[in-house]
């Protein structure tokens, strides 16, 4: 399988621990985003949003990271991350379903404002946007710090598919400048995600200076 990739981008990071995490070979392909290759045709072919990742299995083509996350984690059958159980899986698409409609704006924004803007020479943060998206965090941090009090993870004992997808935002937390201070049980979260040699392997590099 080829994973069409950028190592920067959070909702590849997701797939790959995903991959690591079930041993799972992937056939890497750079999309260069600084160089705009996912608006080249040849990219836009296969995903017409022109966005990474897509996921190539022969003749088939599958985009959105939480999608291909399912898809692949079906191809080790028993794996824990993604357990046969349909309340399970229900529970665990609950939470990628909430990462892509609810936190990924919230993180996403403050992301664009305080860390890409700077990177790509795009001007400063726009502070009535940067109030919008601290906002969207707190709205959405809230329900997420509640769900993790007394869990370790978000759906039963151990990782799953949703610790991944909602933990991806979190390795920009500190140049995007996520007001965490409040949310003890994510930050305790997402300390355990990172002890997982899966996630160290997953993790960006540093953004080029
Ligand atoms: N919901 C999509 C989001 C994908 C997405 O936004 N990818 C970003 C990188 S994190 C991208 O390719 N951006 C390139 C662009 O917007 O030009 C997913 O989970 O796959």
């Amino acid at each position: 399988m080829k994973l069409y990739y950028h190592p920067n981008s959070p909702n590849c990071v997701n797939v790959l621990a995903t991959a690591n995490h079930l041993e799972i070979q992937l056939d890497l392909q750079l999309v260069d985003l600084l160089k705009g290759a996912q608006r080249d045709p040849s990219y836009l072919s296969i995903n017409p949003n022109g966005r990474v990742p897509t996921l190539v299995d022969s003749n088939f083509i599958l985009w959105e990271s939480n999608a291909i996350m399912q898809y692949i984690a079906g191809k080790k059958p028993g794996n824990s991350l993604w357990p046969a159980d349909d309340r399970v899986r229900a529970d665990i698409s609950r939470w990628q379903f909430w990462q892509a409609s609810q936190w990924s704006k919230a993180t996403g924004t403050l992301v664009w404002e305080n860390m890409i803007k700077k990177f790509l020479g795009a001007g400063g943060a726009d502070p009535a946007e940067v109030k919008k998206g601290e906002e969207l965090f707190h709205g959405s941090a809230v329900v997420l710090d509640g769900h993790l009090k007394d869990r370790q993870y978000l759906v039963g004992g151990g990782p799953t598919l949703a610790d991944f997808s909602v933990a991806a935002m979190l390795v920009y937390a500190q140049p995007a400048r996520f007001p965490l201070e409040k949310y003890g049980n994510i930050r305790a979260w997402y300390a355990r995600l990172e002890k997982l040699d899966s996630w160290k392997k997953a993790l960006p590099p540093r953004m080029p200076a």
